[in-house]
């Protein structure tokens, strides 16, 4: 049997990493100098690294692990599925029990009409699919100049390069030649960086009024759909203010535009709700899923589709679809997940007793000294560092130059809390203890307190 060599000492291990290993988002020369952290197991909210420190995991692996680690479970349905029947396609009319089994509860979980799935390995590969599935809806109903797709700066979609366009991340349409054409950004709903003068209420319904305006210039009959993520995540977990979502809804109804949630990270329980989409009171024609779908223990993804949208792609041949489009164990592990998050009442416990007690908590780390606002919802929060709470300054240091310095005394202190830019943001397991939150604030206060130390030795307090 070949085993994983992490028996290695670390230092050989990290240095095995950096001659062989390329890491997304990373500075790979930068990294191969420090050596990368190696976890090596984990359980429940905790993670243990190969020189065996304990961790705290406050963004649930890369926001996905919403059951908490370790379920053996998983793994058992993982095992058996492999043993009968390890792959087979659902292409060329063929198909197989779990991905059937997983479909039906995902049209029973997801609200209205949304009753049809179709399956991708990953978000990514989910909101290409998307990109398509519109399209070549408006040209099936004989509009095929409906191909424009709005969405936001500061969107994170994914990472191929149909989501990535999609998405407004500027560091990466820099890179590849992105984004691909047609494709419209609007500006963002972040009040505390852009809201400038205006109440939130007020800004919130300017940025959701940009959505008409761009729709007005381009011309209704080019644009296909709006995407958007129920709150922002990657972009630093940006709670659009009450106002924005309603009057998106009412600009996407009334011009007969497609809304495509992105609930990658906000579906299967995050903000407290299943869907993102519920908490924010908003009726989707798609979903994008993966992540929380399966509680990362598998690659698996998707695209929730409406009766009206999956009828009308289904008139015809549509010419998409990847290897692992619904594949067995990926989809079995999910199916059993979400068994777990329903008869586990996962979605309750977010709801009245962690988010809750963590709200309360995270909220009042808006008195440190750093803090300009702690905002949450359900299980994702942010706090925006700043040197001057009453202006919402930026510091004078290259942006994310503090967020870095945090996040390092995090680590530093046994807690995983990541940072974009001068935010920093968690997203832990759904089914964290009171007693966990408690240790999870101990630590981001105790991070805090030595991030503040080390910016006033540095003289970056400004
Ligand atoms: N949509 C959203 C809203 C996401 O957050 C994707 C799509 C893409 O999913 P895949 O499975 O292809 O990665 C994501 C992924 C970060 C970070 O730094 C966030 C994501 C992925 C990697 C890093 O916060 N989100």
């Amino acid at each position: 049997m070949t085993t994983i060599t992490n028996h290695l000492p670390t230092a050989e291990l990290q240095k095995l990493d950096a001659a062989h290993h390329m890491h997304p988002f990373t500075a790979n020369g930068e990294l191969a100098e420090k050596g990368a952290r190696i976890i090596t197991r984990a359980k429940g909210v905790t993670l243990t690294d190969s020189e065996g420190n304990e961790i705290l995991d406050a963004m649930a692996g890369l926001w996905c692990v919403n059951i908490g680690y370790g379920r053996d479970e998983l793994a058992d349905v993982a095992a058996r599925q492999m043993r009968e029947l390890p792959y087979y396609n659902t292409f060329f009319q063929t198909t197989h029990t779990p991905a059937i089994a997983l479909a039906a509860k995902i049209a029973e979980l997801a609200p209205g009409d949304l009753n049809h799935v179709f399956f991708a390995g990953s978000g990514s590969e989910a909101n290409d699919t998307n990109i398509r599935m519109v399209r070549h809806y408006w040209a099936l109903k004989g509009k095929p100049t409906k191909s424009i797709i709005i969405s936001r700066k500061n969107a994170y979609h994914g990472s191929s390069v149909g989501s990535g366009s999609l998405g407004g991340m500027s560091a990466m349409h820099e890179q590849g030649g992105l984004p691909i054409p047609d494709i419209h950004h609007i500006d963002q709903p972040h009040w505390w960086s852009e809201g400038g003068d205006s109440n939130p209420e007020e800004f919130g319904l300017a940025r959701a009024q940009e959505l008409e305006k761009a729709i007005l210039e381009l011309g209704e009959d080019r644009v296909a759909a709006f995407i958007a993520e129920p709150v922002q995540g990657a972009g630093g977990v940006v709670i659009p203010p009450a106002t924005y979502w309603p009057e998106i809804q009412r600009i996407c109804d009334k011009y007969e535009i497609l809304l495509i949630a992105d609930e990658v990270i906000c579906g299967f329980g995050r903000t407290g709700n299943w869907f993102g989409s519920e908490t924010m009171g908003i009726t989707p024609h798609i979903m994008t899923i993966a992540k929380g779908l399966s509680s990362g223990y598998a690659p698996i993804g998707g695209s929730i589709v409406c009766d009206e949208v999956a009828e009308v792609i289904g008139g015809g041949e549509f010419n998409h679809g990847y290897t692992y489009s619904g594949h067995p164990v990926a989809a079995a592990v999910a199916l059993e997940n979400l068994r777990i998050l329903e008869e586990e009442n996962v979605i309750g416990h977010v709801r009245d007793v962690a988010a809750p007690y963590l709200k309360e908590k995270w909220e009042a780390l808006a008195d440190h000294p750093l803090v300009g606002e702690a905002k949450i919802i359900g299980m994702m929060g942010s706090i925006a560092l700043t040197p001057n709470k009453a202006t919402r300054a930026a510091f004078a240091a290259d942006a994310g130059t503090v967020g870095y310095i945090c996040r390092e005394r995090c680590f530093a202190n046994n807690l995983v809390m990541r940072h974009v830019g001068d935010r920093m943001i968690i997203s832990p397991p759904l089914v964290m203890t009171t007693e966990e939150i408690d240790l999870l604030i101990e630590r981001a206060t105790k991070s805090l307190d030595e991030c503040y130390a080390t910016l006033q030795e540095q003289d970056l307090l400004k």
